[in-house]
């Protein structure tokens, strides 16, 4: 008989959202929303839904696999554990432990995920990998400014009269804020989109303002200078609880307006309306994170946040400079589980250049990659030099659940389970403030494991089992130490599948902020000149690089996909996906370009083909592929991207990205 349980996404997302999964005879049926989930009510996205494809697919892996002369070959998990045990011990014995590289990302939000830094500590501290392709650099950049990056609790932005969306895809990648959006248009609020591209939540915007690529932060700065120019600034807030603020003031003096209007090609009428917006409080800001992978991320989001700041919409209900909200994450005792301490050496590659780092190593080289949640040759950038990185290293060990570009390059491939067929609890530090219970519903096929279970066996064979002798229970008790004694507890979560978590609902309201001087630094204080507040710009661009620019005179951004998250659903649709290269309107004229047309998009990295899709209302001169798409259906985009690192060295430049294109027969 077919019953209805509760359960949660796993994926890397927003919205974190509360499921009701229908499940027969061991079988995942179906995958909707759960209607009682206080945020997400009821409704999800395809990606969602998708789950019960992911975890039905005949695709699956099942069994352990090993590499025999280029062909993989199914092997015993007695044979695969036992060989790659031996392995790291002899790694460990010969070259040290950090001659092996944990390479991973974020596909699944499971607390109990990070398990696999226990075990890497135990066996003795590994090369790990710093920074975040997806928010580093204005995370970063958040921290120096309030010193966290805290976001406002979802119904807050109720009592916005101003909403500002810059840089975000709300309609596609984060749903229910569409939603929220949508009641707060109703009662009167006005929206305001910020985007290279006409997207879908710009469509339901009472401004759209396009802007072009990497000058968010000149923008800013122009409204920042239009606010002080009308005497609109928030004098009380600049004056008692800023550090900085002459900085800011001199940084600005050095350009006009009618040269940040030519720059960012947004008319100096938009950026002096703009200037009455934010004053006209409260406004709240919502970034996106795409806005930050350019070279100047950081000073972008810093300049954006000092736009709040002088506007006076920080730590106001309806105000706030919403960029995460990392008090989600930091509810957790992560540390009881990831025993950091039990490490005895340590090396660390920043995550953007992995690649390279893999390739230079000495002292000592990497002799050993070990994937988790992750599929860097498609999303991690520059590809070729990723799967040269990759392919070179003696042994590849990838855990996954799919054959996907990153595990047909392994020589040992672990089969592990998708979220229905193990427990955890999930939470995303991106947008709302409740945790979500995912129950184990059904079991797994074939011999796939949980991660889990793997690293608890390696750990026995490695003689550190006894770090790995606990039970679900146990664990996710661990990780619950400091809420408990709040009153959150495993018994709880168990029963009402979601709790909302105790953090704070508008950040910064006390006006004391977590920064070395106590107040919201416009200058950082305990950072050095170089690391100051900067009119920064994009990389490649035609001010930072005129000959670049000539060469490759299109932006090109590379956004998330509306019916997958990155990688995890191409091969699932029912139809063979294609490369769609989307592309302004001036683009196809110049080159004489129709819906449709085969075309080549490339630069001095590498190049993709596709098929061509005009964008209306596109800013000039910006082109679009979705980002995720395999080797094999014609990606990855990533064979374009740049593997630079952020003006702050924490987030990546994905975006920051120059290419030219052609039609081809
Ligand atoms: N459907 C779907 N949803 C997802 C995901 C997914 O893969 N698919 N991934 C999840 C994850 S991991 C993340 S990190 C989030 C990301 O969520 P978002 O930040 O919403 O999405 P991105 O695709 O990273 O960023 C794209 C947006 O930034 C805009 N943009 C790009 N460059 C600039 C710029 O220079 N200036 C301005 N103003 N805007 C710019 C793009 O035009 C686009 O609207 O989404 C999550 N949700
Ligand atoms: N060009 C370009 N590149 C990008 C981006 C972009 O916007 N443009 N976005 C960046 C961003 S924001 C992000 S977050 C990253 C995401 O990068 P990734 O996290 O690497 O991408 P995914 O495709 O979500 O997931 C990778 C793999 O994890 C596997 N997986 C899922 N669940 C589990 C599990 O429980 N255990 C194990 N072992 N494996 C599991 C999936 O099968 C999948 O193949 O991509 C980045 N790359
Ligand atoms: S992918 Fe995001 S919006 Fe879709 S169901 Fe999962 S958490 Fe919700
Ligand atoms: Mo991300």
């Amino acid at each position: 008989m077919a019953s209805i349980v509760k359960s949660a996404c796993p994926l890397n997302c927003w919205d974190s959202c509360g499921f009701h999964v229908t499940v027969e005879n061991d079988k995942v049926i179906k995958v909707e929303g759960d209607p009682s989930h206080p945020i997400t009510k009821g409704k999800i996205c395809g990606r969602g839904r998708m789950l019960e494809t992911r975890t039905n697919s005949p695709q699956r892996i099942l069994y352990p696999l090993k590499k025999v002369n280029g062909e993989f070959k199914q092997i015993s998990w007695n044979q695969a554990l036992d060989e790659i045990a031996l392995e790291l011990k002899e790694i460990k014995e010969q070259y040290g432990s950090t001659a092996v590289l944990h390479s991973h990302d974020y596909a699944n939000n499971g607390l109990l995920k990070s398990l696999d830094q226990r075990f890497f500590n135990a066996y003795g501290g590994v090369t790990q990998l710093y920074g975040s392709l997806c928010w580093g650099a204005g995370i970063e950049a958040q921290k120096w400014d309030f010193g966290d990056a805290y976001g406002h609790e979802p119904e807050d932005v109720l009592k916005s009269k101003n909403i500002i969306i810059w840089g975000r895809n709300v309609a596609r990648t984060n749903m229910h804020f569409y939603e929220k959006l949508l009641e707060a248009k109703k009662n009167g609020a006005k929206i305001y989109v910020i985007d290279p591209l006409y997207n879908a939540t710009a469509k339901i915007a009472d401004e759209y303002i396009s802007v072009k690529p990497g000058m968010d932060g000149l923008l800013a700065a122009g409204i920042i200078k239009e606010i002080l120019h009308l005497g609109l600034e928030d004098r009380e807030f600049i004056d008692q609880y800023s550090y900085g603020f002459e900085d800011l003031e001199k940084l600005i003096e050095g350009i006009s307006l009618e040269k940040i209007s030519e720059m960012t090609e947004v008319s100096a009428e938009m950026n002096q309306q703009l200037a009455k917006v934010f004053a006209d409080k409260p406004t709240s800001t919502f970034m996106g994170l795409g806005l930050q992978r350019y070279k100047n991320g950081g000073n972008t989001i810093r300049m954006i946040d000092a736009l709040a700041a002088v506007s006076g919409n920080i730590g106001i209900p309806g105000g706030g400079a919403n960029y995460a909200n990392l008090q989600v994450g930091q509810s957790f005792d992560i540390a009881n589980l990831t025993l950091s301490e039990r490490r005895s050496s340590h090396r660390q590659f920043s995550i953007m250049k992995q690649a390279e780092e893999v390739l230079s190593a000495i002292d000592p080289e990497i002799k050993m990659i070990v994937v988790t949640c992750g599929n860097p040759l498609t999303q991690v950038p520059d590809s070729s030099i990723v799967e040269k990185a990759f392919s070179s290293v003696s042994k590849l060990v990838v855990i996954e659940q799919f054959l996907t570009d990153t595990a047909r390059l392994a020589d040992y491939i672990l089969p592990t389970t998708t979220s229905f067929e193990e427990e955890d609890l999930y939470y995303s530090s991106m947008y709302h403030h409740y945790v979500n219970y995912g129950p184990k519903l059904v079991s797994a096929p074939g011999e796939a494991k949980s991660d889990l279970w793997i690293w608890t066996q390696l750990a026995e064979r490695l003689g550190f089992g006894e770090v790995f002798q606990f039970s679900r229970d146990e664990w996710l008790e661990m990780s619950l130490q400091s809420l408990s004694a709040k009153g959150i507890t495993l018994d709880q979560l168990k029963e009402n599948h979601n709790v909302e978590l105790p953090v704070k609902r508008v950040p910064w309201e006390d006006f004391k902020f977590k920064t070395p001087s106590g107040k919201y630094e416009f200058t950082a204080l305990n950072k050095g000149a170089e690391w100051q507040l900067k009119l920064a710009l994009p990389e490649e661009s035609k001010w930072n690089n005129p000959s670049l620019a000539e060469k490759f005179p299109y932006n090109l951004l590379t956004i998330h996909p509306l019916r997958s998250n990155h990688s995890q659903n191409y091969h699932l649709f029912p139809k063979e996906p294609q490369l769609k290269i989307e592309v302004a309107e001036n683009i196809a004229d110049e080159h004489g370009l129709m819906d449709g047309d085969l075309v080549r998009v490339w630069n001095n990295r590498g190049e993709v083909k596709g098929y061509l899709s005009i964008l209306q209302k596109a800013h000039p001169n910006t082109i679009n592929i979705d980002e995720g798409i395999w080797k094999r259906f014609g990606g990855s985009v990533n064979n374009l991207t740049s593997s630079g690192e952020s003006d702050n060295g924490l987030g990546s430049t994905l975006y920051d990205c120059l290419v030219n294109i052609e039609k081809i027969n």
